[in-house]
């Protein structure tokens, strides 16, 4: 199995593309719809199993030193909008759950495991403890932080490639969560995105908690998703357990951007299936909150609908997960017998300056 080049000019597809089932077609969903929910539950299976890898090293100790930052229960969410995205052609800023959306934009888990292990043939050559990874170059920008400054610098990259002439069909997506639109970055960012009328997309990850933090203390209007009213963009909410929703609505966001209708804003209600952190047990999350419909497994639910629209079969996604298993051992394995940096040998540059954005060794 190849892993996707990492400056692929073409959306890399399925690395273990799954066999569509002639016995059933949609009429309701095109083949490019279907191909684009196959790939996308491609990478949210391999998101999730990767991220199973993660948790289990950080709780063995000694392999990871830092936190880990998961994006269980959201992979519908980052997927949908990650499949959207070309590489080398659009702007893309994850956030911490956005595991998913890195993979199908195109991050082979190569860089994100040699990230999370310390290795200095990583992407921030050893020295970022897990998810503030990017290839400025490639368009694909390094978390600053969870609460919504990404915004402004992916606005601000359209913007620069509006007034250098080179911006094009481009466009841009970077998310937030619940707590992140309460910050005033995420307002300066929006705003200026709608000023402007970018082609960006927003997605707003609601999953209700902002650490400890429940909806109830966090904001004050009835759903998120009439924020984008006032800011004067289109905004629409969705249910975010369901692929099929979240493919809907970020086709249409991307069409809309293109098309120069400004900023999108996507709403997705959703649970974190996960702590804060793997550090954090969610005790705060009461357990009837964990038997409600947001709290349903999207990837379950994914897999569930494309076997009854006979896009896949159940054999088909027992292969794809042995092959998504073999893989995360085979690179974890190879990236385990990789160097550190060398504290003598490094110039200790940040990731702006010259050694990482323009490639070059320290
Ligand atoms: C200024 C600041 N305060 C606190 C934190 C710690 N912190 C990081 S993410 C986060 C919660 C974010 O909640 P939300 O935006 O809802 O995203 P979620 O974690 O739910 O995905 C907090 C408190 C921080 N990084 N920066
Ligand atoms: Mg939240």
């Amino acid at each position: 199995m190849t892993i996707p080049p990492y400056f692929a000019k073409k959306k890399p597809v399925s690395a273990s593309p799954v066999t569509t089932s002639s016995k059933r077609t949609s009429s309701v969903y095109s083949t490019d719809f279907q191909e684009q929910y196959l790939n996308a539950l491609y990478y949210m299976r391999l998101s999730r199993m990767l991220e199973e890898k993660l948790g289990a090293l950080y709780r063995a100790g000694g392999r990871i030193v830092g936190g880990v930052y998961l994006g269980k229960g959201q992979e519908a969410f980052a997927a949908a909008m990650g499949v959207q995205l070309r590489m080398g052609k659009d702007v893309y800023g994850p956030l911490i759950r956005d595991q998913a959306g890195r993979l199908a934009f195109g991050e082979p888990i190569i860089e994100t495991l040699r990230t999370y292990l310390g290795a200095a043939t990583g992407p921030m050559r050893g020295r970022d403890g897990n998810i503030h990874r990017g290839r400025p170059r490639e368009g694909y920008m390094a978390m600053i932080s969870h609460l919504g400054s990404l915004l402004s610098v992916v606005a601000g990259a359209l913007f620069a490639r509006r007034l250098k002439g080179t911006l094009g069909d481009s466009i841009g997506a970077t998310s937030v969560g619940d707590g992140g639109t309460s910050t005033g970055a995420f307002h300066e960012g929006m705003n200026l995105a709608a000023v402007e009328k970018l082609p960006l997309i927003v997605s707003i990850a609601n999953n209700q908690y902002a650490y400890s933090t429940p909806n109830t203390r966090q904001y004050a209007c009835e759903n998120l998703v009439d924020r984008a009213k006032g800011y004067g963009v289109h905004g629409e909410h969705i249910d975010a357990t369901d692929l099929a929703a979240c493919l809907t609505a970020f086709r249409g966001a991307a069409a809309r951007a293109k098309a120069g209708e400004g900023p999108q804003i996507v709403v997705g209600t959703l649970l974190r299936l996960a702590g804060h952190g793997e550090h954090d047990d969610a005790s705060y999350i009461p357990d009837k909150k964990r038997h409600t419909h947001e709290a349903r497994d999207c990837i379950e639910v994914a897999a569930k609908f494309a076997m009854e629209q006979g896009w896949v079969s159940e054999t088909a996604l027992t292969t794809q997960m042995e092959e998504i298993r073999r893989l995360i051992d085979q690179t974890v394995a190879k990236v385990s017998k990789e160097p550190a940096p060398d504290p003598f040998k490094e110039n200790w540059q940040a990731l702006s300056t010259a050694g990482l954005v323009e490639g070059q060794n320290p």
